[in-house]
């Protein structure tokens, strides 16, 4: 399938089993921008400037100038850089790890990059961004569009920002279906990357694993094979997606999943995210919003699988729960 990205750039981008619509690309001048995220719904703001401060950044620049401290560098066997909370892998018999982590210098990281070939491990930098870079990253994070970002997180009432996470990935990298628990204004620096984003109320769709797993909040369903024995509502999935390229930035709301590929073009990505925490809701209004009704499910598991005090009984009791009497 042929996607023609707003750069006029076209891709070759895979169709999955499911249809998706595009999301809408706005200039933040229009009040239909302003209005989607203040209804927590997927927007590509094509004129933000919040990172066009750092739109020179390439390996070079960055290596000259990113300092000596140590970089988190992801490594996989495959295209796929699934997340996992190591510290719940004692609640699941012989978990294994999807991917490795390494600490390295950034220049390590360029040289093991540029030496990469196809079929060998693939690479994946995701580093917050931390003091120890050099004077000028530090400007040109300074040179970031505060002033427009901030009133965002004012406007419309997110919590604290909690990190820029800085993402350096090879060409094809995957990262799998997941949510997470914050607001994110996703700024793409270099190169372009393919978003499939799917709403909070398709939670039933996308069969995240369970809260004590690993991979807790990532969706168990391979969409390259997708097991529709075991995930059935998995045909009813319905994305939204879109190309972002350098100095886009795409809002994701908190609870959406999304599925990221970094598309063949120059080479390697980089992008920044800026991540809040969530706002304090005024007041909860009924019906409940679908992102409301899945931090309850959250929490019930996680009250749930306190109390047993013994994660391989979750299965048991919450079938029992619900097998027969709420299916
Ligand atoms: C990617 C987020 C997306 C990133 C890896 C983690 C990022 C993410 O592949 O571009 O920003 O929420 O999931
Ligand atoms: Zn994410």
């Amino acid at each position: 399938m042929t996607e023609t990205n707003s750069a006029h750039r076209s891709f070759d981008l895979k169709q999955y089993s499911f249809p998706t619509e595009q999301i809408p690309r706005l200039s933040i001048t229009d009040p239909e921008a302003e209005r989607r995220i203040s209804k927590a719904l997927p927007v590509l703001l094509t004129d933000t400037n919040l990172v066009t401060s750092a739109l020179h950044w390439d390996l070079e620049y960055l290596s000259e100038h990113i300092g000596d401290g140590d970089f988190v560098v992801h490594i996989s066997k495959n295209k796929n850089f699934q997340y996992f909370d190591n510290k719940k892998s004692v609640n699941v018999k012989d978990f294994q790890k999807p991917t490795e982590k390494e600490d390295m210098k950034f220049s390590e990281f360029v040289e093991k990059l540029k030496k990469a070939k196809p079929g060998e491990d693939r690479l994946y930098l995701q580093q917050i961004l931390h003091d120890t870079v050099g004077k000028k990253v530090i400007n040109d994070f300074l040179g970031f569009n505060w002033h427009w970002v901030t009133r965002q997180q004012k406007d419309n009432h997110f919590g604290e920002m909690t990190s820029n996470l800085l993402l350096i990935g090879m060409e094809g990298n995957v990262t799998p279906a997941h949510y997470d628990e914050q607001e994110n204004f996703f700024a793409q620096v270099r190169g372009y990357k393919r978003f499939i984003l799917f709403p909070p109320s398709q939670f039933s769709s996308m069969y995240p694993y369970p809260i004590y797993h690993p991979c807790d909040r990532q969706s168990q369903v391979d969409f390259d094979n997708p097991d529709f024995t075991r995930f059935p509502k998995f045909k009813e999935a319905c994305g939204m997606e879109t190309i972002v390229g350098p100095g886009d930035v795409l809002y994701i709301p908190m609870y959406w999943w999304h599925h990221v590929q970094s598309i063949p073009s120059q080479g390697y990505t980089i992008s920044v995210t800026f991540w809040y925490k969530a706002g304090q809701a005024e007041k909860i209004e009924y019906p409940l919003k679908p992102q409301q009704k899945v931090a309850m499910m959250r929490n019930i598991e996680k009250m749930i699988n306190q109390a047993l005090n013994n994660s391989a009984e979750m299965p048991d009791f919450m079938s029992n729960m619900t097998l027969g009497r709420y299916t």
